[in-house]
C-alpha cells in the first residue's frame, strides 16, 4: 500500500551497527549499547565475507524524528532471523518469522528525536523462533533484510490498515469488491471517497464494523483483464475524509489487476482460459548479498526466465520481497507465494510457538501481498510429514484462515509423498515434489528412465485416490549439475545429466493432458548446508539451479527453453 497524504519516511539507510556475539538476549540493554560500525540497511551483516558463518546476537541503530504528540508506526520487511525493537531504550515488540513483515507502534512523545534500536539474533534456537530450524536446504541469514518505514498516522483519528480488492466473478465488467480495515473507527460512520485510476471520485458512507472493517462495491471504469501477455494493472486510491473540513485524513493507494483464478475440472483457468504453468523454484538469494538481492538483479532473473519461456515462478520457501511481486504484476508472471517452512516433523508440530508464529507469519504474507495480481497460489508448510495424520490440525486452520483471508486464491503446499500422502482434500491444487532418477536411485541401471514412468504413476494414484477432478501440479523436480562441469560420462553431477532430466521431465509436464504445470527445482545454485550436512551438498550449496549462484546458464538451460519456448532455428 501507498500513501501520498500520509507521511512515510524510508529508514533504509546506513545504520550503526554491533556484533555482540553469543549473549542472551535478555543480557542486552540498549542504553548500554556501543556500535562501531555502520551497515546499510537492508542488508545480511553475514553476507560480507568477513562475517561468513558468524552467527550471534547483533543491534542496529539508527534515529528518526516524530513531531511531538504524533502517533507513528514502524514498518519492517523482515528481520532475520529473530528480532526485537526497541524505540527511546523502551523494548516494544519481539519477532520470529524472519521472512514475514511486522509492524512496531511508536509511543507518542513530547520531544521529536526518537531513537530505534533492533536487537537481531541468527543463532538457532528453537523454543525463540520455531519456524526456523538449522537443517532448512537453504542458508538463513541474519539483519534488518528488507525495508524499513517510518509512517505518521493522524492525531486522534481513523487510519488505514488494509485496503484489499477483490475482482468479482463480474471482473470482465470491472467490478470489485473491497475490504477496507480502519484503526480508531470501529463502529463508527465514517466518510470515505475512492478513485480508480482516473475516473471520477466517488463518495461513501460507511459504517465500521466493531473490528474495524467495512467494504465497498466499485466498478473500474476502463476495465483491462491482467493476464501474462497484458499484465495491466489498475490503481484504487481510498481517502478517509474529515466530516467538517472535507480534507482527507488518511489515504492509500493500491495497485491491482481484474483476473480470474480458477481449479475445476482436474485443471487451472485464468480468466476462463485453460492455464499451464510453466516455471521455476526461485530462491531470493545472491551469492553477493544473501536475501537481500538488488532490484536490478531480480529483473535480470525475470528476463532469464521469460527468455526460457516460464510464465511462472514459485517462490520458495517464504513470503516473498514485496519488490520481486511488485515486477511480476508488471511484467506478468504467475507466482505461488508461501509460508516459510520446510520438512517439519512431529516435534515441530507439537510446539504451540511454531503454531502461532506460523500463523502470525501467515497473516502477515496475505496481508502484504494480497493485492498482487501474479499472486494465484497460496502455498504453506513445504515438504511437511504429510503421509500421517498429526500435521492434520494445523494444515485444516492454516487452510482456512488463507480461505477466511483470502477466497480469491487457490492454496495448495508442496507435497514429497506423492503415492501417500493423507491431506490432499484440504486444497485446491495437488502439488508434488519429485525427484526420481535422482534420489533414491543408487542401484538404478539407467536412472533417466525413471523420470517419466514415476511421474505417470504419480498422477495415476492421485485420480484413483480421489483426486481426479483437482489440477496436478509438479511442484519441484530437477537433479543437480555443477557448474562447468562437463563429461563424456554424462553421470550424476554432470551439465549432460540434468540437461537430459529437465528435457524429459518438462517434455511430460507439456505433453501429459493431467499435468497443470511443472516448477523446476531450481532457478539458480543456492547456499545451503556447512559442516557434515554438506556431504550431500557439494560446495555446500544446492546445485540443481539451471544457473549458477552468478546466474551462468548450464546446459540445461537450451535443453528446458527448446521445451518451453520452442526449438531454435
Ligand atoms: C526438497 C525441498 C527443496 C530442496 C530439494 C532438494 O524438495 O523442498 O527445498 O531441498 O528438496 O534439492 O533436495
Amino acid at each position: 500500500m501507498k500513501h501520498v497524504i500520509r507521511s512515510v519516511t524510508s529508514l533504509n539507510g546506513l545504520w550503526e551497527f554491533a556484533f555482540l556475539g553469543d549473549i542472551a538476549p535478555d543480557a542486552f540493554s540498549p542504553l548500554d549499547l556501543r556500535c562501531d560500525r555502520k551497515l546499510p540497511v537492508p542488508s545480511a551483516f553475514d553476507a560480507l565475507p568477513a562475517e561468513a558463518g558468524r552467527r550471534g546476537l547483533a543491534a542496529y541503530r539508527t534515529r528518526c524524528t516524530v513531531p511531538p504528540g504524533r502517533p507513528a508506526r514502524l514498518e519492517f520487511g523482515a528481520v532475520s532471523i529473530w528480532a526485537r525493537v526497541y524505540v527511546d531504550g523502551r523494548l516494544l515488540r519481539e519477532h520470529a518469522c524472519g521472512y514475514a513483515p511486522f509492524t512496531v507502534p511508536v509511543p507518542v512523545a513530547e520531544h521529536p528525536g526518537r531513537e530505534i534500536v533492533v536487537l537481531v539474533d541468527n543463532r538457532f534456537d528453537f523454543e525463540r523462533s520455531p519456524m526456523h530450524e538449522e537443517r532448512f536446504d537453504f542458508y538463513q541469514y541474519g539483519g534488518i533484510i528488507r525495508d524499513v518505514a517510518l509512517h505518521l498516522l493522524p492525531t486522534s483519528a481513523p487510519f488505514f490498515e488494509l485496503v484489499q480488492v477483490m475482482p468479482t466473478p463480474d471482473y470482465r465488467s470491472g467490478r470489485i469488491g473491497v475490504r477496507v480495515e480502519l484503526g480508531a473507527a470501529a463502529g463508527r460512520t465514517m466518510l470515505l471517497s475512492s478513485r480508480i485510476d482516473d475516473g471520477p471520485v466517488t463518495r461513501h458512507e460507511c459504517r465500521v464494523s466493531a473490528t474495524g472493517e467495512t467494504t465497498l462495491a466499485l466498478t473500474v471504469p476502463s476495465p483491462r483483464v491482467w493476464s501474462p501477455e497484458s499484465p495491466h494493472l489498475h490503481v484504487l486510491r481510498v481517502t478517509i475524509d474529515d466530516p467538517g473540513l472535507g480534507a482527507p485524513l488518511d489515504d492509500t493507494e493500491v495497485r491491482f489487476g481484474l483476473r480470474r483464478i480458477e481449479a475445476r475440472d482436474g485443471g487451472l483457468w485464468l480468466n476462463g482460459e485453460p492455464l499451464r504453468l510453466r516455471g521455476y523454484n526461485r530462491h531470493e538469494w545472491h551469492p553477493n548479498f544473501g536475501p537481500c538481492v538488488p532490484t536490478l538483479q531480480m529483473v535480470a532473473d525475470l528476463e532469464l526466465l521469460r527468455e526460457l519461456g516460464c510464465n511462472f515462478v514459485r517462490g520458495c520457501h517464504y513470503p516473498q520481497d514485496q519488490r520481486f511481486l511488485d515486477l511480476c504484476d508488471e511484467l506478468g508472471f504467475l507466482v505461488w507465494e508461501e509460508n516459510l517452512g520446510w520438512g517439519q516433523r512431529e516435534p515441530t508440530f507439537a510446539s504451540a510457538k511454531f503454531k502461532r508464529d506460523h500463523a502470525e507469519s501467515l497473516a502477515a504474507m496475505v496481508r502484504a501481498s494480497c493485492n498482487h495480481p501474479s499472486v494465484i497460489i497460496w502455498g504453506f508448510l513445504n515438504e511437511a510429514g504429510t503421509d500421517a495424520d498429526y500435521v492434520r490440525p494445523l494444515f485444516e486452520e492454516t487452510a482456512a484462515t488463507l480461505r477466511r483471508l483470502d477466497p480469491s486464491r487457490l492454496i495448495s503446499y508442496a507435497s514429497m509423498f506423492p503415492l501417500t500422502d493423507r491431506h490432499f482434500d484440504l486444497v485446491d491444487v495437488i502439488s508434488v515434489n519429485l525427484y526420481p532418477g535422482w534420489y533414491n536411485c543408487e542401484g538404478a541401471a539407467a536412472p533417466l528412465e525413471e523420470i517419466v514412468p514415476f511421474i505417470r504413476r504419480c498422477f495415476e494414484h492421485i485420480d484413483a485416490n480421489g483426486g481426479r477432478d483437482k489440477p496436478v501440479f509438479i511442484s519441484e523436480i530437477g537433479a543437480e549439475a555443477l557448474y562447468g562441469w562437463r563429461d563424456a560420462h554424462r553421470d550424476f553431477f554432470t551439465e549432460e545429466y540434468q540437461a537430459e532430466y529437465l528435457r524429459r521431465a518438462c517434455r511430460e509436464a507439456v505433453d501429459n493432458p493431467r499435468c497443470s504445470g511443472i516448477a523446476l527445482w531450481q532457478f539458480c545454485d543456492t547456499r545451503t548446508y556447512g559442516g557434515g550436512l554438506s556431504l550431500k551438498r557439494p560446495r555446500t550449496f544446492n546445485n540443481k539451479g539451471t544457473f549458477d549462484e552468478y546466474r551462468r546458464s548450464k546446459l540445461a538451460f537450451a535443453a528446458v527453453r527448446e521445451v518451453f519456448d520452442g526449438p531454435r532455428a
